[in-house]
């Protein structure tokens, strides 16, 4: 099949629903007969990134990482999809620099902080909100909010499926010639 290869960038908070959707778009496209790889924290910080942690630096330095890794895949004709917190616009820029402004679309998964943290089904805001795990997004360290994303799906109000379809909707005239 012919595919336009390009980079779909999910960003949003620990729990939002980042990975659990870019999984399902990964399957989907999959299933619809595309070429696509999925990068997100599980497969690259225990492994490529494995020697950094979650200071300003070392989230800047995972995130440019993941851009040039990605860039190298959508140059060799796959549709990449990438969930990272990155909370930096800076750094969501460069990625968008480094594979290039008509092979990037930004999502920004949008659900509220206590949202999240409601949910918390890896316990991590607890632990964070004591103080064990230290520089955490949204608590102890900061989130800067998308002002211009591609698309912007509401995962705090809106059901999983519906998330889904408006992804697929928005993604799938992009990537298919
Ligand atoms: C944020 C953290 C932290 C801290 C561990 N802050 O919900 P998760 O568990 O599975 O996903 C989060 C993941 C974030 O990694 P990223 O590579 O996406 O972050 S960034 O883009 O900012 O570099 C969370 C877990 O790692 N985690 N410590 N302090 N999330």
């Amino acid at each position: 099949m012919l595919q336009e290869s390009q980079l779909v960038w999910f960003t949003g908070l620990s729990g939002s629903g980042k990975s659990t959707l870019a999984l399902r778009l990964e399957h989907y496209l999959f299933h619809r007969g595309h070429k696509v790889f999925l990068l997100d924290g599980d497969n690259v910080r225990n492994g490529l990134n494995r020697d950094l942690g979650f200071s300003a630096d070392d989230r800047k330095e995972n995130i440019r990482r993941v851009a040039e890794v990605a860039k190298l895949m959508v140059d060799a004709g796959l549709i990449v999809v990438c969930a990272f917190i990155s909370p930096y616009a800076e750094e969501r820029e460069l990625v968008k620099q480094i594979v290039g402004e008509s092979r990037f679309m930004e999502v920004f998964v949008n659900c509220p902080l206590a949202e999240c943290e409601k949910r918390d089904t890896k316990g991590l805001y607890a632990k964070a909100r004591q103080g064990i795990i230290k520089d955490f997004t949204g608590i102890s360290a900061p989130y800067e909010t998308p002002l211009l994303p591609d698309l912007e799906v509401k995962t705090g109000e809106e059901a999983i499926g519906e998330s889904l379809l408006k992804l697929i909707e928005f993604v799938e005239p992009r990537v298919t010639m």
